[in-house]
């Protein structure tokens, strides 16, 4: 991919040096857009690529070669904006990485030896990498659908060679969670603001850090946040997160521990609306071992909400520690009786050597993960991408 990029801003150079004319600009604005479009495509992240870090070191110093030489008058900044794109998403590779780093450890030595021990495919590698598959918690419904299509696929492709075989499953747990669905990670922001997210889940699972996190995000993209502290049942909640909204630069909303969270939820939004406010973010108490009690708290916040801002909320965002494993997804199960979540956050990755998590959660749970948390600080807080993800995850076996 990256030698496919390298020759698209050649072919724009020589382009540009042969004649300048704009259409021949805007055929090479076009022509970049779409294999840096291509970039993103599974397929070129599974590239036998060992030395990516080198070509990436080339493509930095072409870039500035590039920046300097030809991109002077301001419709070409544009393009320059295109080409610098890779660097901010070779960052997220690497915390992609980093993050993953147990799992992979874990997962891919475990896979790399089962490809050493066996010299054909039987049914002890099956029975084995189901075992592999399960241990990594991806889920046992998934796995077993996932060793289903499996079986089905060396059958059909009369597949035989092991080493090839490693490449298989790669795809089919990406197939597994693409399932023929466009998912989208994307946080859905309201066209007229503010943006109103609620955040739900148990204690300790990362609810007020990962609020912190976006808020740092938010306020770098230039948007003005309001926090409403909803947790008024843990002592200290409220404090700790006005202390992150001193920190983000957000406007905070909080009243006394035992205070009615519907009633700060509704002074903290009309004044989110006073001050115009682009996003709001809500934190929640998470006590589910009384789900008759959570699930009325939530439909009054939400009535609230409703209220004041209508069409909101418009995300409900369920946070789930990755290292609670299968605890996790029982969790997710339950969260989606009480209220309708619309999206799932799943922090702790990185403490874990059992990220396949992420897998079980899209197909027992059926709600799609917008984020994960990859380490404490906030920019291990990414979008989630399945490709980074599997790309993560499987780096050393490629
Ligand atoms: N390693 C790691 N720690 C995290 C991550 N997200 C949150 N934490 C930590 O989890 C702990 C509990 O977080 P907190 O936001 O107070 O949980 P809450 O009770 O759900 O609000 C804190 O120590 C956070 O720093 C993550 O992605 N990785
Ligand atoms: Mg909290």
């Amino acid at each position: 991919m990256y030698s496919i990029t390298i020759c698209s801003i050649e072919l724009r150079n020589w382009l540009k040096n042969y004649k300048k004319s704009d259409l021949y600009s805007f055929f090479c604005y076009t022509l970049i857009g779409g294999f840096m479009g291509l970039f993103n495509k599974i397929k070129n992240i599974f590239k036998k690529d060992n030395d990516i870090e080198n070509k990436d070191e080339n493509i930095e110093i072409k870039k500035d070669e590039e920046i300097k030489e030809d991109f002077r008058d301001e419709s070409k900044e544009k393009i320059v904006e295109e080409i610098k794109e890779p660097k901010v998403d070779k960052d997220s590779v690497k915390i992609y990485e980093k993050g993953l780093t147990k799992t992979r450890e874990n997962f891919v030595s475990k896979l790399i030896n089962l490809t050493n021990k066996y010299n054909k495919i039987t049914e002890e590698y099956f029975d084995e990498l189901e075992e592999i598959l399960i241990m990594a918690d991806v889920g046992v419904n998934t796995v077993m659908s996932f060793m289903d299509r499996l079986r089905d696929r060396v059958k059909k492709e009369k597949i035989e060679d092991l080493e090839y075989l490693k490449e298989v499953i790669v795809d089919e747990l990406f197939i597994i969670y693409v399932n023929d669905e466009i998912i989208s990670s994307k946080i859905n922001e309201s066209a007229n603001p503010p943006t109103v997210i609620l955040f739900v889940g148990v204690n300790g699972v990362g609810k007020t850090t990962t609020i912190a996190k976006l808020a740092s995000k938010y306020h770098d993209e230039g948007k003005s946040v309001m926090m409403i502290a909803g947790d008024t049942f843990r002592a200290g909640a409220t404090k700790q997160l006005e202390e992150w909204a001193n920190k983000t630069e957000s406007s905070f909303v909080g009243y006394e521990e035992g205070a009615d969270p519907a009633a700060v939820v509704f002074d903290g939004l009309n004044k989110a609306l006073d001050e115009k406010s682009d996003v709001v973010l809500i934190d929640t108490a998470g006590r589910l071992q009384n789900k008759t009690n959570l699930m009325k708290e939530l439909e009054k916040i939400n009535k609230v909400i409703e209220k004041v801002v209508p069409g909101a909320p418009h995300e409900t965002i369920l946070i789930i520690d990755a290292t609670t494993g299968q605890n996790g997804i029982s969790q997710a199960k339950a969260f989606k009786e009480i209220t309708n979540i619309t999206g799932i956050i799943l922090t702790k990755l990185d403490g874990t050597a059992k990220g396949g998590i992420v897998l079980a959660i899209k197909e027992e749970v059926g709600i799609p993960v917008k984020f994960i948390g990859l380490g404490e600080r906030k920019e291990d807080l990414q979008e989630f991408d399945i490709e980074k993800y599997i790309y993560g995850l499987f780096k050393d076996m490629m």
